[in-house]
């Protein structure tokens, strides 16, 4: 079986890869570390400009959505874009498909990063035929299984059951219908989340059934306007323990930190051990969502994380530094984002919404 990194697939016009000098990975405790060597040059250019899309995308999202032109709810990710980023930068497709990818409401950015194009995801956030989903389904529900991109789910902690679900099927894939994939369910939890119950009946049963799922907590700090510390008894990272699963904090606006990350909890479930969780330290620039004033913290707090560890400044930075990378280079990838970005809008808001006749398709009565 061919194992192939997503980077690889993404980077078929690249040269070869420069070996990267090894980078200390950020980490701020568990069992994080180690050092870095997952990627060279063309790949970090990559990998950066993946997360400017989220950024800029996202920013034009929330233009937008004063404008009216987008309505209903409206989670943004910016922030946390080393999150999306840096898992999807070491996962695998093999002859059956590629790794499985699964989050609550704030998707917009897996998707972009699952392969969506920006049309299909800002059609769908401003209700166009041209979205993912018709332009019936809006921002929380945007899918397409074919990518491995099972969704946006409004319901908080919903995705994690259906993530231990995918997990299921790809072990029942490969030891009942003998397909030897090594497909691994990357299923992305809020802190909030975390304390749903219905997140500890699916520990239980990944770790019984020994499910190839990675657990990934994105610990933005808070569920709503509700801190972490204020809802949660104990470190979310050794939530895992009593049932066996191993866990790990890592500095999650830190792609390469991400990354390395990733693949070790990748590593484990190919090898038929069972799930892994990792807690990634993020921060959610924006409100809860784009209805939110963020009374509960100051501006401040937010300057204070996006000049200090901002994911997209930082990858710059070490690019700068390490592989002496000129800063008109930045620039002018900023320009062709931010114009890629305007063009998917435009082209979105000139598309038609969708027609009366549609009323009755994608309709299941259960
Ligand atoms: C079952 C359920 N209860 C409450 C809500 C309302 N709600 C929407 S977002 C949210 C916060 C969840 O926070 P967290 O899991 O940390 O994810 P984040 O929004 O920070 O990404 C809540 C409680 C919901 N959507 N579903
Ligand atoms: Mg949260």
């Amino acid at each position: 079986m061919q194992a192939k990194s997503a980077m690889t697939s993404a980077m078929n016009s690249a040269t070869p890869a420069s070996t990267l000098k090894a980078v200390q990975a950020a980490k701020v405790g568990g069992k994080s570390g180690g050092k870095a060597a997952l990627f060279g040059l063309p790949e970090l250019q990559h990998w950066h400009r993946v997360m400017l899309e989220m950024r800029r995308f996202e920013e034009k999202a929330a233009a937008l959505y004063q404008q009216k032109a987008i309505q209903g709810f409206c989670h943004l990710y910016i922030g946390q874009e080393a999150v999306a980023a840096g898992l999807k930068a070491t996962s695998q497709a093999d002859e059956f498909g590629g790794d499985d990818f699964i989050t609550s409401y704030r998707c917009h950015a897996l998707g972009l990063v699952c392969g969506l194009s920006m049309l299909e995801v800002m059609g769908e956030l401003t209700g166009r035929v041209v979205g993912i989903s018709k332009g019936k389904g809006g921002s929380m529900h945007m899918f397409e299984p074919s990518k491995g991109f099972w969704g946006g789910h409004g319901i908080v902690a919903a995705q994690v059951p259906l993530g231990a679900g995918i997990a299921f099927a790809r072990k029942y894939e490969a030891e009942v219908l003998g397909q030897a994939n090594t497909r691994v369910s990357f299923t992305l939890i809020g802190d909030g989340a975390m304390n749903a119950g219905q997140v500890f009946e699916t520990f239980n049963m990944a770790a019984l059934w020994q499910l190839p799922v990675v657990f990934v907590i994105e610990n933005n700090q808070y569920g709503m306007g509700t801190s972490v510390p204020r809802a949660a008894a104990g470190e979310l990272w050794k939530r895992g323990e009593p049932f066996g699963i191993p866990g790990e904090k890592v500095d999650g606006m830190d792609f390469l930190a991400v990354a390395e990350a990733g693949k070790r909890a990748a590593d484990h479930c190919r090898a038929g051990k069972g799930p892994y969780l990792l807690e990634m330290d993020t921060y959610r620039y924006r409100g809860n969502s784009m209805s939110d004033p963020a009374k509960y913290r100051t501006r401040d707090d937010v300057e204070n994380v996006r000049d200090s560890r901002d994911p997209i400044a930082r990858l710059q930075q070490q690019l700068m530094t390490e592989h002496g990378m000129k800063e008109s280079y930045f620039d002018e990838v900023d320009e062709a984002v931010k114009a890629a970005v305007n063009q998917c809008a435009e082209e979105a808001l000139a598309a038609p919404q969708p027609g009366e006749s549609e009323l009755w398709t994608d309709v299941y009565p259960s």
